[in-house]
């Protein structure tokens, strides 16, 4: 018994959280295989505690045969990738920004929607939303339930590891380097701008609108996850973190809402972790929950400049419940309810 499963994308960031959460949680696989580019065919990438995977070519494999597909390429390998291997009978769970606006492609976090999952069917794709989206409707969709949001505006505050593994040798290079007096572009690669010891509000690309993609994407996915009629307002920044996307988040609610209230609703809450005391040690920051799986609520307070507001901090680490372990868990819940092993 078991499933077949690949893991598309496996050398990278997200694909490494893949293999480890696979493993980690148990997942039902009779078998696991590592797919990449073919600059990295041959590598090997760790599953578990024991086990190496060599790592093959995803544009030559044939997915005939394999159940799931867990994969996290760029959006434009996804683009070509992932049709070819759902038309292969394999469902596959994409992380890219690619199908996720596709009206036949649910997009899901299983604590907020998973009844979507059930849209599978139509072209045998599920689509995880982007992490800083993740995050926020896991707090966001309890307070919608007893409160009923109006309105959202969320400002970001996210880690370099979002833009990949690259992302993250820039800030320590550049970091390393300031000290010794190189100029920080000696050490530019990703970021349009320094991002060591700095802030970039500038995250993918703009819009037409003056938006950046980002923030379009909050704006988007978040209506198509929780509901289509809230109003979402998004800035959002890079910061020079590693790992953890840190949020606050401000809203508006239909019906009366304290932070008293408000913080016993997020207590029961699935996925979700309170940590809320006026002390030092009274909230959670983004180093503090790399590696861990909740969604943190911390700085919870009424907002009084209008009737029934609050704003709340959250932070979560973007590699896991924003990319990896939100995929995994969409893979779970599809076997368990529609998939035979
Ligand atoms: C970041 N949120 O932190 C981005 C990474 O749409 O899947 C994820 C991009 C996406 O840079």
């Amino acid at each position: 018994g078991g499933y077949r499963v690949a893991v598309i994308g496996a050398t990278g960031n997200v694909g490494r959280e893949l293999l480890g959460i696979l493993a980690e949680r148990g997942f039902p696989a009779r078998e696991v295989v590592a797919l990449a580019s073919e600059r990295s065919v041959g590598r090997e990438v760790s599953f578990g505690e024991d086990q190496v995977l060599k790592v093959q070519a995803l544009e030559t494999f044939d997915f005939t045969g394999t159940d799931i597909a867990l994969s996290s390429p760029g959006a434009k390998v996804s683009a070509v990738q992932s049709p070819r291997a759902a038309k292969a009978g394999c469902v596959v769970i994409d992380n890219t920004s690619h199908f996720r606006m596709d009206p036949d492609v649910p997009l899901v976090v299983p604590e907020v929607n998973p009844e979507a999952i059930a849209g599978f069917r139509k072209k045998g794709i599920i689509a995880n939303p982007n992490c800083s989206t993740i995050q926020m409707v896991v707090a966001l969709k309890p307070l919608h339930a007893a409160f009923g949001l109006r309105r959202v505006v969320v400002s970001t505050y996210q880690s370099t590891s979002g833009s990949g593994k690259a992302a993250m040798d820039e800030l320590f290079n550049q970091t390393r380097g300031i000290f010794m007096n190189q100029p920080w572009r000696d050490h530019q690669e990703k970021f349009p701008k320094q991002i060591a010891f700095n802030a970039i509000p500038h995250i993918d690309v703009f819009m037409d609108d003056g938006a950046t993609k980002e923030e379009w994407k909050m704006n988007v996915e978040t209506r198509k996850i929780l509901d289509p009629k809230i109003k979402v307002h998004a800035n959002c920044a890079r910061i020079p973190s590693f790992i953890g996307h840190a949020e606050y988040v401000n809203i508006e609610t239909d019906k009366p809402i304290d932070a008293e209230s408000a913080r016993a609703v997020l207590r029961a809450a699935k996925g979700v972790s309170v940590v809320d005391f006026r002390q030092d040690e009274g909230y959670v920051t983004p180093a503090e929950c790399a590696g861990e799986d909740a969604v943190f609520v911390s700085r919870i307070r009424d907002d009084a400049t209008v009737d029934n507001g609050l704003s709340f901090w959250c932070v979560s680490d973007n590699l896991r419940k924003g990319a990896a372990l939100n995929t995994v868990q969409i893979a779970e819940t599809l076997c368990r309810d529609y998939l035979d092993a």
